[in-house]
């Protein structure tokens, strides 16, 4: 471990699948200095606003400190012997099958590793499932039935080397900024074009050539149509389809596909089929918009069907591309973490892949079947087949389908073990035993991001109180069931090296997943280890797969599969009549334990909202800046309504990041049914039907506090600001003691309070000082309150008297909403700056005040705030008119 201000320390990015490398410094204080490591080949130096915030993130506020048994404060020894004790006695007692874990591609691989070898080794069940059910199930099927395992063809080096990239169900802009920025540079020299397949208008819009906006589950329908243009265009490569097998049905579920469920005109789709006729070099990203749908696996195999049969893969520039979405979402497909995989891209239902792994590890019994899956295990859970379930670095009590049953279902399970970061969580306060893990910059291993490169993640800071690694954690309860010399591991060096010399009888059996050439690193080395990607062996060394025509089936053959289109499991009616799709922001992080506590990371969008068509708010008679009630059988959730055209009629899009700790109402997988689609268990999280209505409010407010705030209100979502908190606020029942309710939320007895009332207009003022110094404000209106947000953000703690106008004085200005998180820069700043100096692109904006300059993922927002000003409308007329 280094000590302080000392030297920088190679790492990597504990978020999106990029796999971005980063430099750590730690300033001996507990905080740390980070910047993009510029020999990274996943970012050259670049890092996106939620990589360079990560120093804001490191510090030990909410941090689980020691192990808890039912709310209760002990010691590892005693939590660590129930574990085992429950485990051991459930497996016994009622078979194997009892028991499960639900992990997460957050986890290290060397954590992963161990808890897949305990669970199907040891424990004996194939019950240990992950978050990668809800992410890439779809893409592992999909990959498996194409090319006979889980292989990602190609590099990031294909992104730039394509003249045509089109993004399907990938918000790359936000969700991958420096891949998205990558790609950009690139167009800047080759003008690659791209194009966009989504049913709403997204960031990664803002440049696209074309936007193809088709209605929700219907990708398998364009991409048959394009496998028929295909074949019509004479592009079909003969030569490389003597390597696949399919091709026939393929071809007749095409031609008799018809395009109309996408809702795209003729022109449309004749676009988009003649630009990839014309363009050789095509690499297709996908992403959530493909992988959770029920028929996510058919969307994938829609997509590498048109690559494999215009042999447009393994080469440079060319491939279907499946972007990870967590850190080492590729890592845990290596090691096998899902139900129905066993270690090193092996097959649980193989028997000699299964008796070779047994021997290996020297494993008393290993189960020949699949476990159960995310949705089933946590069925099994609640009602009682389940006796004993770790959860481990994930939050499925807001992230599962049907929310509100799974969380009663963790609830319900007799002994539930839940390992994390911090006690705040959804799903930890349902646990039994709590165990306090070490977090990012605390803990040693490897990740494996989108294209295959391994990094190390390296320890910079010292786990707080008695907080330990995933793996030590796992590898001590394996000891305590009663396998010590299986579990005997001292460091993960020591792991990885097991993991990397099994991959070695994965590559004996013919399989991609071969690192048996790391098997033999040093401590040293593994410190030392710098990024590579699989596979490494002996045979071979990293670059791409499938140029060759080799692939993986039996027949060493690629396989076409006939696709049909198959709208999504629910069909909007008059009871529910919107879709709704959900997913993510740019500067938020899942349920928000680490980013939500970075105040410039919480000032682009400081509350859950959702999108609404123009039209469809006409007829709900909702306004923007309403709230807005989602219902239906399932559950639902309050959110401030935004009304834009992004959305089509008919589409409702929310985001997925907040919690019962940050939002209570806006829990959105409370609304998603568990429908999960036949090939992958993967679950729809983007076509839920909901009704919508205006939420009757008798009262809005909104609050400031240099503290924690403890809102009691119907509605409330609170964000962290520079000087301490946010929140908006709503009730259904009149407020007629504002003071109180401002003493109950802000709990400051000691403070004085100013007030001010207008009983004509029903408003609430209310200023809490202490020394001279404002502590916190509340703002109450029967209708939403109209203040300065972000300039109010920064009072607390300021000794600036007029508060309560809620507007800043003429010196004082209102920075509003944060649109660059890099340098804090705000969108009322940025429109001063447009107006005032004139400034006609982005490119301006950036040298005025470098906003955009650095990530580049606020580009877009800015775009939109130039074409709001006048000027600029002036001068593109002037251009185009
Ligand atoms: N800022 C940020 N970045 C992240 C994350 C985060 O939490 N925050 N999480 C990471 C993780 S784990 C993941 S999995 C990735 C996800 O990355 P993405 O998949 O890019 O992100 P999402 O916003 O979930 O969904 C992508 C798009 O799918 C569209 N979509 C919905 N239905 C359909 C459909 O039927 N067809 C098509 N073609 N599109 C559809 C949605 O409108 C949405 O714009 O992001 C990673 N990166
Ligand atoms: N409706 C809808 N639902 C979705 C999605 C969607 O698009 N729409 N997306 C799905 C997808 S793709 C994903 S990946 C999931 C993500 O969903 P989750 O994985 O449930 O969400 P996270 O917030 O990432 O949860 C990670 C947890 O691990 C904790 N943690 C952080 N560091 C450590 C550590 O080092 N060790 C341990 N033990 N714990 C740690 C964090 O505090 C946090 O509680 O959500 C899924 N749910
Ligand atoms: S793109 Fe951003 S979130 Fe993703 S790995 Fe890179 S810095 Fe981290
Ligand atoms: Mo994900």
């Amino acid at each position: 471990m280094p000590g302080a201000g000392c030297k920088e320390t190679r790492s990597t990015c504990p978020y999106c699948g990029t796999g971005c490398g980063v430099l750590l410094r730690p300033d001996g204080v507990g905080g740390l200095a980070v910047r993009g490591d510029p020999d990274h080949p996943a970012n050259r130096g670049r890092l996106c606003s939620k990589g360079l915030a990560l120093g804001e993130t490191v510090g030990l506020q909410g941090r689980l400190l020691a192990p808890q048994v039912q709310g209760r404060e002990t010691d590892w020894d005693s939590a660590l012997d129930l574990i085992a004790a429950k485990f051991r006695q459930a497996a016994e007692q009622y078979g194997p099958d009892s028991v499960g874990f639900y992990l997460s591609g957050q986890m290290l691989t060397e954590d992963y590793y161990v808890a897949n070898k305990l669970m199907k080794g040891f424990l004996g069940s194939a019950n240990i499932d992950t978050n990668s059910r809800l992410c890439m199930a779809s893409t592992v099927a999909g990959h498996k039935r194409a090319f006979g395992t889980d292989t990602v063809p190609g590099t990031y080096d294909d992104l730039e080397q394509a003249d045509l990239i089109v993004l399907v169900g990938s918000n790359l802009a936000w969700c991958h900024p420096v891949l998205y920025q990558r790609i950009l540079a690139a167009r800047e020299k080759r003008g690659t074009k791209l194009v966009v397949i989504d049913p709403r208008r997204t960031a990664s819009c803002d440049q696209a050539d074309m936007h193809l906006k088709l209605r929700a589950g219907s990708d398998v329908a364009l991409f048959n149509r394009l496998l028929a243009g295909l074949y019509e265009g004479g592009a079909l490569d003969a030569d490389y389809l003597s390597n696949v097998n399919g091709l026939g049905e393929a071809l007749e579920a095409a031609f008799a596909a018809d395009a109309a469920p996408t809702g795209l005109s003729g022109n449309e789709i004749t676009a988009f089929c003649d630009l990839w006729l014309r363009t050789e070099k095509v690499v297709t990203i996908f992403s959530q918009g493909v992988n959770q749908s029920t028929s996510g696996a058919d969307k994938v195999n829609a997509i590498l069907n048109c690559h494999l049969a215009a042999g447009r893969i393994g080469k440079p520039g060319c491939g279907p591309f499946s972007v990870t979405g967590q850190p080492n979402a590729m890592g845990g497909r290596e090691v096998g973490g899902l139900a129905n995989m066993l270690a090193c891209h092996m097959d649980l239902e193989n028997s000699s892949h299964r008796d070779a792994v047994q021997e290996f590890w020297g494993a008393p019994a290993m189960p020949d079947r699949a476990g159960l899956k995310a949705v089933d295990l946590f069925r099994a859970a609640g009602d009682g087949r389940l006796k004993a379930l770790w959860i481990i670095h994930t939050n499925p009590a807001v992230t599962m389908p049907e929310a509100d049953v799974v969380a009663a279902a963790i609830k319900a399970c007799e002994f539930t073990v839940v390992s994390d970061i911090t006690a705040a969580t959804d799903t930890a306060r349902l646990a039994d035993v709590l165990l306090p893990a070490a977090a990012w910059a605390e803990k040693d291993g490897t990740v494996t991001n989108s294209d295959r490169t391994i990094s190390r993640q390296r320890a910079v800071l010292p786990p707080p109180g008695q907080a330990r690694a995933d793996w030590d954690i796992l590898a001590d309860a394996g000891r305590r069931m009663g396998w010590a010399k299986a579990f005997d591991y001292q460091t993960p060096a020591q792991i990885f090296r097991e993991h990397a010399a099994l991959s070695g009888l994965a590559g004996s059996f013919g399989l991609d997943f071969d690192i048996s050439g790391l098997g033999g690193l040093s401590i040293q080395e593994y410190d030392g280890m710098a990024p590579v990607r699989w596979p490494v062996s002996r045979a071979r060394q990293g670059g791409r797969f499938f140029a060759d025509g080799r692939f993986f089936h039996p027949d060493c053959k690629a396989r076409m599969m006939p696709v049909r289109h198959r709208a999504p499991a629910a069909t909007p009616d008059r009871r529910f009549p919107l879709r709704l799709n959900t997913g993510r922001i740019r500067d938020q992080w899942h349920t928000m334990t680490r980013t939500g506590q970075a105040a410039r990371l919480s000032g682009h969008l400081a509350e859950p909202f959702a999108d609404i068509h123009p039209q469809d708010a006409r007829k709900l008679g909702v306004e923007s800046a309403d709230l807005v009630r989602l219902h239906n059988t399932h559950g639902q959730a309050v959110l401030r309504a935004r009304i834009t055209t992004d959305v089509q009629p008919g589409d409702l899009f929310a985001p997925i990041h907040w919690t019962g700790e940050t939002a209570p109402s806006a829990r959105i997988d409370t609304l998603v049914a568990a429908a999960i689609d036949p090939v992958s268990g993967q679950p729809e999280s983007k076509a839920a039907v909901v009704a919508a209505e205006r939420w009757q409010a008798a009262w809005y407010g909104f609050a400031v506090s240099c503290r924690p705030m403890a809102p009691q209100a119907d509605y409330w979502a609170v964000a962290r600001t520079e000087a301490g908190y946010r929140a908006e606020l709503a009730g259904q029942a009149p407020l007629t003691d504002p003071e109180a309710t401002g003493r109950d939320l802000f709990a400051m007895p000691e403070a004085e309070v100013q007030m001010m009332t207008d009983s004509c207009k029903g408003i609430a003022r209310l200023a809490l000082f202490q020394d001279g110094e404002i502590m916190a404000a509340l703002f109450t209106a029967p209708g939403p309150v109209a203040v300065s947000r972000d300039y109010l953000a920064g009072l607390p703690g300021a000794s600036a008297a007029g508060v309560l106008t809620g507007v800043p004085a003429g010196d004082q200005p209102d920075p509003g909403p944060v649109v660059c998180a890099c340098f804090s820069v705000g969108a009322n700043t940025i429109l001063h700056a447009i107006e005032s100096g004139g400034l006609m692109s982005v490119g301006d904006v950036g040298a005025a005040l470098h906003a955009g300059t650095n990530c580049g993922s606020c580009r877009p927002d800015i775009a939109e705030l130039l074409a709001r000003h006048p000027f600029q409308q002036a001068a593109e007329q002037d251009g185009f008119g």
